[in-house]
């Protein structure tokens, strides 16, 4: 079976969802950051850079969100990503997005001392990747008028990954609600089961008032 390695309420929200919309069978195994686990040798063993998510498959493990998502819908669920090559193309091109510059500017705002290693910036740092954080999900509500899903006109692997960045949004208190077609957005979501029961597993900050 498909060992899945996650943390609650971290990036590996996005796979989490992808393989609960795929249908296909995974045992999920949570990572407590406050203990440190994702650097213990074994799971140093799973991934050598000590960060979820992680997926091992019969072959071995599969890291990085964009990748593991394109292989749960691609092994399991074609339907979670478009067919069109263009489509595709524009999929792939967020996730990288996401995870070149949306995840980093939102690292800024908790770990600048990976950023630079002189404490006086890091307050510089944050408020920077703050600022930064917020105009990329500006971007993706200006990427989403007029439109029911991230990419094309299907619910996408797309999908779950831009909902870690509403909920990060959400846990830092900038003003969501403001965010009018990514709010809408988030509640079609909220509406899906298996998004549903993910985040109930995961004790999203999405969950609350
Ligand atoms: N680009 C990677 C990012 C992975 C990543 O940085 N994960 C964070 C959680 S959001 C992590 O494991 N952090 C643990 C740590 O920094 O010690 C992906 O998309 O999978």
């Amino acid at each position: 079976m498909l060992k899945f390695y996650y943390a609650p309420g971290a990036c590996s929200l996005a796979t989490h969802i992808g393989l609960e919309e795929s249908g296909a069978k995974y045992d999920g195994q949570k990572i407590a950051f406050a203990n440190n686990e994702q650097k213990t040798p074994e799971y140093l063993k799973i991934n050598p850079r000590g960060r979820v998510p992680a997926l091992v498959v019969e072959e071995g493990a599969i890291v990085e969100n964009t990748a593991i998502l394109d292989y749960i819908a691609g092994k399991y669920a074609p339907h979670l990503m478009p067919k069109d090559p263009v489509q595709r193309a524009r999929a792939i091109s967020l996730m990288a997005w996401f995870s070149n510059t949306v995840h980093p500017n939102f690292t800024h705002i908790g770990r600048p001392e990976r950023f630079a290693t002189d404490a006086a910036v890091f307050d510089h740092l944050k408020a920077t990747g703050r600022e930064n954080f917020h105009t990329n999900l500006k971007e993706i509500d200006g990427l989403l008028a007029g439109k029911q899903w991230m990419v094309g006109d299907a619910f996408s692997v797309v999908d779950g990954y831009a909902l870690v960045f509403y909920a990060w949004g959400k846990r830092i208190g900038l003003p969501m609600t403001e965010l009018k077609n990514y709010t809408a957005w988030k509640e079609r979501m909220m509406a899906r089961p298996a998004v549903m029961r993910v985040l109930e597993r995961e004790q999203s900050v999405l969950l609350a008032a």
